[in-house]
C-alpha cells in the first residue's frame, strides 16, 4: 500500500514536470522570449540626458505596439558601443538604433554590425566615414540642424529687441562643440541668423566645450566671461539645452540674471525643471525637438526592416518648435512628453 502511493506521487510529479516543460516551450514559441522573436537594440551615448530617456520611452511604445523586445543600452564611449553590438548579437537581436558616442566610430560600428549580421539605423548623430564625410548610405534620422539653429538665432535677436537692449553692451556667447557635425551646424545656423539681423560679428564669441554636457558648457562659458568683463548683457545659444544651461549657470556665478541674460536651448526636454523654477532664469526658451519621432519612429522603422525587409529612408530630418515658460506645459502635453 505505502509503496503504491509512493509510485503514484512519483508519477504525478513526473507528469507535472513534463507538463511544465511543455508549457514553457509553448510560451517560448508563442512570442515572449523565443528564438524567432524580434529583438532590437536602442543604444544611446548619454543616458543621463532626459532627451535620450525620452527616446527610450517612445521606442518602448513602438515595441509594445509591434510586439518586439527592446534592448536599451547606454554606450558613453567607443568601447562600450562596440561591446554593445557583441552583446546584442549574443542576445539574438537582429538590428539596432544608435546615437553613437563618437560619429567617427561609424565605419567600425558598421563593420562589426555586418560581421554579426545586424541592421543599423543611426539616430541624432550621423556617422562620419573615413573620408571625413557623412556616411549617407547608412539610414539616418536626425534634426534639420542648421534650420533649427537659425530659428534659435532669430529668436535671440527678437528677444533682444523686445527687451530694448542696446547692441553696444550686448554680446553673444555661442557654446560650440564642433567635433560633432549636427552640433556645428546648429551653432553655425544660430550665428548666421544673428549676423544676418545686423549684429556685429566682433561681438559674437565662440566658447568651445570640451565635453557636451552641462559642466563642459559651464567651464567653456566661464573662460569667455573672464575674458569679457565689459559685456553687460549676454545672448546665449549652443547645441542643446545642456550647453545653454551650463552657460546660464556660469553667468549666474558672476551676478547675471534673467534681466541681462537670454539663453535659448535646443531639445526642449532637458530644460523642463528650469521652466518650473518659481523665478525666471536666464534660460528663456528652447527649440523643442520631436523625441517621439526619434524614439518611436526609428524603432518602428527598424522593426519593419527586420520583419518585412522594408529598408528605412536614408535621410529623415525633423523640425523643432520654440517653447518658453508661457507655453511649455501645453506643448509638452500635446507631444505626449508630459
Ligand atoms: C545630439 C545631442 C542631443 C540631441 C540630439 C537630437 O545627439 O547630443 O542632446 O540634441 O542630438
Amino acid at each position: 500500500m505505502g509503496k503504491s502511493i509512493g509510485w503514484r506521487f512519483l508519477l504525478v510529479g513526473l507528469f507535472l514536470l513534463v507538463g511544465c516543460d511543455k508549457q514553457d516551450a509553448a510560451q517560448t514559441n508563442s512570442g515572449s522570449g523565443g528564438a524567432d522573436k524580434i529583438r532590437i537594440g536602442f543604444v544611446v551615448k548619454q543616458p543621463e540626458e532626459p532627451w535620450f530617456q525620452l527616446e527610450w520611452k517612445f521606442a518602448q511604445q513602438a515595441a509594445d505596439k509591434d510586439g518586439f523586445e527592446l534592448i536599451k543600452i547606454a554606450a558613453p564611449d567607443g568601447e562600450k558601443a562596440l561591446g554593445a553590438i557583441d552583446n546584442l548579437a549574443a542576445s539574438g537581436a537582429q538590428g539596432f538604433v544608435i546615437c553613437t558616442p563618437d560619429d567617427k566610430l561609424g565605419p567600425a560600428i558598421i563593420a562589426k554590425a555586418q560581421s554579426r549580421d545586424l541592421k543599423v539605423l543611426a539616430v541624432d548623430d550621423q556617422f562620419i566615414g573615413g573620408d571625413g564625410k557623412p556616411m549617407t548610405d547608412v539610414p539616418y534620422l536626425g534634426i534639420s540642424a542648421r534650420k533649427i539653429g537659425q530659428s534659435v538665432g532669430q529668436a535671440l535677436i527678437d528677444q533682444m529687441k523686445k527687451h530694448n537692449w542696446s547692441q553696444d553692451d550686448t554680446a553673444v556667447c555661442v557654446i560650440t562643440f564642433d567635433e560633432l557635425d549636427t552640433a556645428r551646424e546648429r551653432t553655425e545656423g544660430a550665428t548666421e541668423a544673428i549676423k544676418a539681423a545686423g549684429f556685429p560679428g566682433t561681438l559674437i564669441f565662440k566658447a568651445p566645450q570640451k565635453t557636451s554636457d552641462v559642466p563642459g558648457a559651464f567651464d567653456a562659458a566661464n573662460i569667455l566671461l573672464t575674458q569679457h568683463p565689459e559685456v553687460k548683457r549676454w545672448l546665449i545659444c549652443g547645441m542643446n539645452d545642456s550647453a545653454v544651461l551650463g552657460a546660464v549657470r556660469a553667468t549666474e556665478g558672476r551676478g547675471f540674471n534673467a534681466d541681462n541674460v537670454i539663453g535659448i536651448g535646443i531639445n526642449g526636454t532637458d530644460c523642463i525643471a528650469e521652466f518650473e523654477k518659481p523665478a525666471k532664469t536666464g534660460f528663456y526658451a528652447s527649440a523643442l525637438l520631436q523625441a517621439k519621432l526619434h524614439g518611436y519612429q526609428t524603432a518602428d522603422m527598424m522593426y519593419n526592416w527586420i520583419k518585412n525587409g522594408t529598408e528605412p529612408p536614408k535621410d529623415t530630418r525633423t523640425i523643432g518648435v520654440l517653447i518658453d515658460r508661457d507655453n511649455f506645459q501645453q506643448v509638452l502635453k500635446d507631444q505626449g512628453i508630459r
